[in-house]
């Protein structure tokens, strides 16, 4: 048998013997494309290539790509696990040519490799092509000698496009029939059909146009081949297995869950498995690229899976801790295709636990609220769960909707799935108006076809801060303009570094009006949300572009200071820290980082001073664009959205060939470490389970800060009759007083409750003793003496002290009032609402500033009769 990775090897090296280049896998997260939420198709990394934006990377090229179908256009979502062929997770192996070759050498190439190479029998294949691809059809039959009877025509099922706009094509498609054993030929079983019996396998797409909003489409400029292979798939086939999941890779994972439940694979529980099998290896893809569960984007997207996946474990049985322990076998799978994927496997663990943990709290508390309700549907004999309460469930506690339907079942219930999606819909509109409300960059964006036709904006805001520039485009909106340059020294929101603020005058400087942020509106477009209240320059004038120096200054200080801080926090706390998101703006810096720990007093000062050594080293700061393999080999830092075949810029901190730091950035940074000014650490804390936030300072802000920490101690030191360097001494002394008065403090009132204590004796009489002790806090020692004043059995003894704003009372009972002094507490606390507990015959609690001791007193008399 060969095995998956055998099949890896075998893919690349065909392609690479026919002069294609080997490319390693792009993310999964598509970088700067708002169309796409995840990599979709081998050709995503590509995209701008095969618009003619980007230069190839070479002529041809091969690769084996990540990708997951779980959102957009492309999204098996649903069908994973009841089908033998669809993942979320898969890798498509794929073979492109940017113009140098085309359908002819495609299809022979494919055809060549599946029968020649991976042993494929002839007569099982069959092939597709678009209706109005005859050229295709006659390759097949006369080059390659397909008989007619195996090439069937199509027309939707044969074009293909990445998503709603951008390139498409028709294609023409590889399918292999499993024989017999997999169905009789019709129904669901044909070609192109949904049953079990035919797989696609190989998808050969003539890329050959560009698909814009409207629905319209243009010529690319080079037609081009973007081919898939599904690894899955073919291995599925070359195996002899009867599903993706029963391929030898992935079949490893089914192993590791039988051995965790205990329960083997078969027919019946096989969804089950194959739903696991699959969603953990999208789990462990996710997390590789810092994508955390939650509620929002592709975080969502990852808490659905793990939530689908362990509901799917948990009708195994009892096994909440399904995923995080299957992590490790499927990481060890993947290091050899995905060198590195086990690296953070730990805090890949740690950060599944805490998912896992969250959601078994969400099925109690959804099935608790669920079970109330089901209750009262059977009061009112119905057999249905309201749309709103399947509804509520779903949105206020989380609970996955196949979960309540399978629980109404067992209760012979079914959820009213009208009023659910009605419900749906109507939560939908109100976010799709929040949107469209207050996001003018994102209306901008929709109209992109206009945009994408103009010149491209040319960024000049690494050089300078000040140019003319003429207006390119303009969309208005009621109180801003957003307006697109020619050229600009706007740095767009990007990399973390929050865009520049500024100001667009006319060329004579009587007319300005403010640019409030900058963004980009696609890869070669920088958008300039200006307010048009005193100046709206028209499309075609020259303007003059200024870009708030003092802000910008500081933000290129924390820029590079983050960089510094980045590669310290390497260096005292090890190679793992990576980082996870950051926040570059004139006013701090937030960086977030993995680490399992809290920072110590010791590595806090330890990073500080790295950096402050560098910044009084006075170190150059150069950048440097070079091709993405330079940069690999060169050893710097990447995180975010590599892309292929564009250059990458280079940050470079002290010398190229003995960096201080080295990451690929295209923010703006210091041309010289001294111009940070200094650097200092203002919080260090957890964010999310392993990972930590420091927010730090330098240039103006630390500037100020370290004014204000001046002037507090100034004004402490003149409060204290001190002088700023022996501030500390005098606070310790403070404090010392402060101990020494509270000891005797103490000692008196120990011998107040001792003379109470007799005179409650003495009035025995009396129901109930009131003492008073008006702004005096109680320390704990004499609140625990208290009780002293409750000797004699029958008393009842309240005390009241504090200051008038927050009195607190203490309530005391002999003991002849156990155990009636509960209900006596409680009567009496709700009936005048005062806070407060406790138990036995003591309580405690806050009294209501308008209610008196006198009435509370009077109160209590009333209910210990
Ligand atoms: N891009 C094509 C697909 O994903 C090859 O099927």
């Amino acid at each position: 048998m060969k095995t998956t990775q055998a099949i890896r090897q075998s893919f690349l090296d065909y392609f690479k013997q026919r002069d294609h280049l080997i490319m390693p896998s792009g993310s999964l997260i598509p970088p700067e494309d708002p169309t796409l939420m995840f990599t979709n198709a081998g050709m995503v990394p590509f995209k701008d290539v095969f618009l003619g934006k980007e230069v190839p990377p070479a002529p041809a090229v091969t690769t084996i790509q990540k990708c997951l179908r779980i959102s957009g256009k492309h999204n098996d979502f649903d069908e994973v696990g009841f089908t033998n062929r669809h993942c979320t997770f898969f890798e498509m192996m794929g073979n492109f040519s940017f113009g140098t070759y085309f359908k002819e050498e495609a299809i022979a190439y494919a055809w060549e490799y599946l029968t020649k190479v991976c042993g494929l029998d002839q007569a099982r294949m069959f092939a597709t092509v678009h209706l109005s691809d005859d050229e295709s059809a006659k390759i097949w039959h006369k080059k390659i000698g397909v008989p007619e009877s195996r090439i069937r025509r199509f027309d939707e099922d044969n074009f293909w496009q990445m998503a709603d706009t951008g390139p498409c094509g028709p294609c023409t498609e590889i399918h292999y029939d499993l024989g017999e054993d997999f169905g009789t030929v019709g129904g669901d079983n044909i070609i192109g059909g949904h049953g079990n019996r035919f797989v696609e396998i190989w998808n050969l797409v003539f890329m050959q146009f560009q698909k814009f909003k409207d629905g319209s489409q243009e010529n690319l400029k080079a037609p081009c081949v973007d081919t898939g292979l599904g690894l899955e798939r073919l291995a599925m086939v070359m195996q002899g297995v009867d599903s993706n999941f029963g391929t030898e890779e992935v079949m490893r994972i089914t192993h590791e869950v039988e051995k965790i439940t205990g329960i083997s694979k078969t027919p019946k529980n096989q969804v089950n498995f194959h739903v696991i099998s699959d969603h953990v290896r999208s789990l462990l893809f996710l997390l590789d690229e810092n994508i955390l569960p939650s509620n929002e984007g592709r975080g969502y997207v990852l808490r659905r899976i793990m939530r689908r996946a362990l509901r799917f474990a948990g009708e195994l049985g009892d096994f909440p801790n399904m995923l995080s322990s299957l992590l490790p076998e499927v990481a060890s799978i993947y290091k050899t295709p995905y060198p590195g994927i086990d690296q953070r496997l730990d805090e890949y663990v740690a950060h599944v636990k805490t998912e896992e943990d969250k959601f078994f709290d969400v099925v109690k508390r959804g099935s608790r609220f669920l079970d109330d309700e089901i209750q009262k549907i059977k009061k009112e004999n119905s057999t249905q769960i309201p749309g709103d309460v399947a509804f509520k469930l779903h949105d206020t506690y989380g609970f996955p909707i196949d979960l309540t339907r399978v629980i109404g079942k067992q209760h012979n219930l079914k959820i009213d799935e009208s009023g659910f999606e009605k419900n749906l819909d109507h939560q939908k509109n109100i976010s799709r108006k929040q949107d469209s409300q207050d996001n003018s960059f994102e209306k901008v964006r929709q109209s992109l076809k206009q945009i994408e036709e103009l010149p491209e904006t040319d960024f000049k805001g690494y050089e300078t801060l000040k140019i003319e520039a003429t207006v390119l485009h303009k969309i208005k909106f009621e109180s801003q303009s957003i307006l697109i340059f020619d050229q600009t020294p706007f740095y767009p929101t990007g990399g973390g570094q929050i865009g520049d603020v500024g100001f667009v005058q006319d060329l004579d400087g009587g007319k300005t009006a403010v640019v409030t942020g900058v963004e980009r509106l696609t890869s070669s477009h920088i958008g300039h949300a200006v307010s048009h209240d005193a100046f709206d320059p028209d499309v075609g004038s020259r303007v003059s572009l200024q870009v708030d120096k003092e802000k910008r200054t500081d933000t290129m200080a924390h820029h590079t200071a983050t960089h510094l801080m980045h590669k310290a926090l390497q260096v005292v706390l090890g190679s793992h820290v990576k980082q996870q998101g950051s926040y570059v703006g004139p006013d701090q810096l937030r960086f977030d980082f993995s680490h399992a720990q809290k920072m110590s007093v010791a590595e806090k000062q330890k990073v500080s001073d790295w950096v402050n050594i560098r910044i009084a080293q006075k170190l150059p700061v150069s950048a440097k664009v070079t091709s993405i393999e330079e940069a690999r080999k060169s050893g710097a830092m990447m995180f975010f959205g590599e892309k292929y075949g564009s250059e990458v810029r280079q940050l470079c901190v002290g010398d190229f060939k003995q960096p201080e730091s080295l990451e690929l950035c295209g923010g703006t940074h210091v041309a010289n470490t001294s111009e940070i000014g200094g650097f200092e650490i203002l919080s260090e804390q957890s964010i999310a389970q392993g990972i930590r936030r420091i927010v730090a300072l330098s240039a103006t802000p630390l500037i100020e800060e370290l004014k204000k920490r001046a002037q507090a101690t100034d004004d402490i030191a003149r409060l204290l009759q001190s002088s700023p360097s022996e501030v500390s001494d005098a606070v310790k002394r403070l404090q010392e007083q402060h101990m020494a008065q509270r000891k005797a403090l103490e000692g008196i009132l120990g011998e107040l409750i001792k003379a109470w204590q007799v005179k409650v004796k003495s009035e025995s009489q009396e129901k109930c003793h009131l003492f008073e002790l008006p702004e005096i806090e109680l320390p704990k020692k004499a609140i625990k003496q208290l009780h002293l004043l409750a000797a004699l059995p029958e008393a009842v003894v309240l005390v009241f002290y504090g200051e008038a704003s927050q009195r607190r009372f203490a309530l005391l009972f002999g003991s002849q009032w156990k155990p009636s002094s509960k209900v006596i507490f409680e009567k009496w606390s709700s009936g005048l609402s005062l806070q407060g507990g406790g138990g036995g015959t003591q309580f405690q609690g806050a009294c209501l500033a308008d209610v008196k001791p006198e009435i509370m007193k009077k109160e209590l008399i009333n209910l210990l009769k």
